[in-house]
């Protein structure tokens, strides 16, 4: 760790801009006291205000003695507070103007502008909180989905940082093993062999395992699946994206080629984020605007994470659906019958379009499949709802440093197993163990806690 405790008085507004009932403005550091005692105009002073208390009064311009706002200052006296420092909070009225004005005042009395996610920066580097932790509180506030906000909320509560604490602590009582047993061969020391570190090794190996897996859970509930259907005009794209979000947000026509652009649409299935978007059909044209379209088309089909192709069940597949199956080919796409609802389906017309794949069937113009439709869709995602229960609300930073401790375990189990001394096999687990401490926050530079806490926003 190389950051230092800071030691100046930082405030910001911590509520949203804009209309709203409240806004709240905070100011944390050793100057907090000072600076309130300059600016509050109350039957209290707040540096004599007991810890955890409210009080009714003005906040006040400090040279002229004008009053900025009516507010209600909560106070809270280091260390229990949330950046471990003095903390004092002003509610005043919510609006445009007077959260800037009292932060205004604040700021011309001693206090300097937060940057973002500074408040919560110096909960960690004031050993409140761990780096997961602290990552954990961005990960609530971007949270798309309830079940996306208790997956960082049971992070926040720091059961995560526990469970990697645990790992780092097993691996560095066998590194201390190995280290002694190369040291002292002879007496006083229990007998430890290649075998018996092999033994203590695995299942931290299994678990640390289990932890990344589950992990890929909790990445798809933050960062959500992008959901694209595709397919050639008429089949019933824009009936099923409108279904599917419950909207009746693109035009439905029975003429060819009326969706021109694309098309989006968030909903939340089943706890994850999951954006639709409907798309021009893909299909050869001489029509200029269409053709633009079904570029973006194509261009959609890149992007996202699951195409849902969708065919026509009532009439037998083209060329404009073979090429489209051949798109698709190495992709791992749904494939919807559509219209199945038609006298005119035939059950078999499509079953030598694509060998082995499951097709959903549905029916747009009575809302018949959806179920199976939504299912296939968390299937392809690999999302499985009990998975992300114990998992980490990962972000690449932290994917990829359980990956690396992860390789660095599998090294180290690996050199013992071909008998090729433990003292090499403690190499790998001393890497392991520093990935985990970077993920936790125990060894970490700066610029990567500078990188962490510019993505939060400001006043938090
Ligand atoms: N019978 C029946 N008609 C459907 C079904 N799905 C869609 N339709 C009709 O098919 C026509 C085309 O539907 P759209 O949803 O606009 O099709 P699209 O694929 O978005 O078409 P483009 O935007 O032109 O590419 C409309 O008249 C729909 O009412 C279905 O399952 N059964
Ligand atoms: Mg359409």
């Amino acid at each position: 760790m190389t950051s230092q405790a800071p030691n100046d008085t930082i405030a910001a507004i911590g509520t949203p801009p804009g209309e709203g009932g409240l806004c709240v403005v905070r100011m944390s550091g050793p100057d907090a006291f000072a600076i309130a005692d300059r600016i509050f105009d109350g039957a209290s002073r707040p540096s004599e205000c007991g810890t955890h208390t409210i009080h009714h009064g003005h906040v006040v311009d400090p040279r002229s003695r004008e009053r900025v706002d009516e507010v209600l200052m909560s106070v809270f006296r280091s260390p229990r507070t949330y950046t471990r420092e003095d903390l004092i909070e002003f509610s005043g009225h919510g609006g445009m103007v007077p959260g800037g004005m009292i932060l205004d005042v604040l700021i011309r009395s001693g206090a300097r502008l937060a940057e973002p996610g500074e408040f919560t920066k110096r909960a960690f580097l004031n050993g409140r909180i761990d780096l997961l932790q602290a990552e954990a509180v961005g990960e609530l506030i971007r949270a798309r989905t309830d079940a996306c906000a208790r997956a960082a909320l049971r992070q926040l509560s720091g059961t995560c940082s526990q469970q990697i604490d645990d790992f780092r602590i097993k691996l560095i009582q066998i590194i201390a093993y190995i280290e002694v047993t190369l040291d002292f061969t002879e007496e006083g020391i229990p007998d430890m062999t290649p075998r018996t570190f092999l033994d203590q090794l695995r299942p931290v190996r299994e678990a640390l395992g289990c932890l990344i897996k589950s992990s890929h859970q909790t990445r798809v509930l933050r960062d959500g699946v992008r959901v694209a259907l595709l397919g050639k005009p008429n089949v019933g794209k824009s009936s099923l994206l409108n279904l599917l979000t419950s909207r009746d947000r693109a035009i439905v026509h029975p003429e060819s080629g009326t969706t021109r652009d694309t098309i989006e649409e968030s909903i939340d299935l089943r706890g994850v984020p999951v954006v639709f978007v409907d798309t021009a059909g893909i299909r050869k044209t001489s029509d200029r605007v269409e053709q633009q379209g079904v570029i973006r088309s194509r261009a959609e089909l890149e992007q996202a994470d699951i195409p849902l192709a969708v065919f026509d069940a009532s009439n037998p597949p083209d060329d404009d659906d073979r090429q489209l199956v051949k798109l698709l080919s190495g992709r791992s796409a749904v494939f919807i019958l559509n219209k199945c609802d038609l006298d005119a389906y035939d059950p078999n017309a499509y079953s030598g379009l694509m060998a082995g794949d499951r097709w959903i069937r549905t029916s747009a113009k009575y809302g018949e499949g959806l179920e199976d439709l939504r299912e296939a869709i968390l299937e392809t995602a690999r999302f499985d709802p009990a998975g992300f229960e114990s998992g980490l609300v990962v972000n690449a930073r932290q994917s990829e440093l359980l990956d690396q401790a992860k390789s660095s375990l599998d090294r180290g189990i690996g050199v013992l197993e071909e008998g090729l001394g433990a003292e090499m096999a403690a190499v790998d687990l001393r890497e392991s163990v520093h990935r985990l401490g970077v993920l936790v926050g125990k060894e970490i530079g700066d610029a990567v806690l500078d990188h962490v806490f510019s993505r939060f926003c400001i006043g938090k």
